[in-house]
């Protein structure tokens, strides 16, 4: 019995682990099959990845995912469905060069007719527009090329809590 306790322990530490402190429990990597894409096309497009933004307010909000793993160099879209609850909460989703999510945040901050994004931002490999609550966006794009990137939401605040890993390969 005794072993029995020490090992549900363990597995709760480790889960606490690899879902940070966040309680991310609806969090799922989405990777890349064509056969699980949706088909629908909503501009003229092939392959959609659904992502959900959620959260009522500035610690509950997240992305439904950390990890995105797609083709590099291929066209894809994102489409990204904001269940925040609170009209405090809008949303983009943004894929960026690793490790520039303080820069491209920083940069977008007056952009707000650009959905807090600076059109100049070479660190941006593209975004959706800011989706309010219950609205969806969506970004078509060409994935970049192989490595490992990051998504973020750009909206002022949130992308410390609202990132995760892009990976193309
Ligand atoms: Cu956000």
């Amino acid at each position: 019995m005794k072993k029995y306790s020490a090992l549900i322990i363990i597995t709760t530490s480790l889960f606490a682990c690899t879902n940070n402190s966040n309680g991310f429990e609806k969090n799922q990597d989405k990777i890349y099959e064509p056969a699980s894409l949706e088909a629908s096309t909503p501009i003229d497009t092939r392959d959609t990845i659904t992502v959900i933004a959620s959260g009522a307010n500035m610690s509950e909000m997240q992305f439904d995912t950390k990890l995105i793993k797609v083709p590099a160099q291929k066209q894809i879209t994102i489409k990204l469905v904001n269940e925040s609850t609170d009209a405090t909460m809008p949303h983009n989703f943004v894929v960026i060069k690793n490790g520039t999510a303080n820069d491209v945040g920083q940069a977008g901050y007056k952009h707000l007719d650009n959905a807090y994004v600076s059109p100049q931002d070479e660190n941006v490999f593209g975004h959706t527009p800011l989706a309010q609550i219950n609205e969806t966006v969506y970004l078509t794009f060409t994935t970049p090329n192989a490595g490992e990137h990051q998504f973020i939401c750009s909206y002022p605040g949130h992308w410390g809590m609202m990132k995760g890993s892009f990976i193309t390969e």
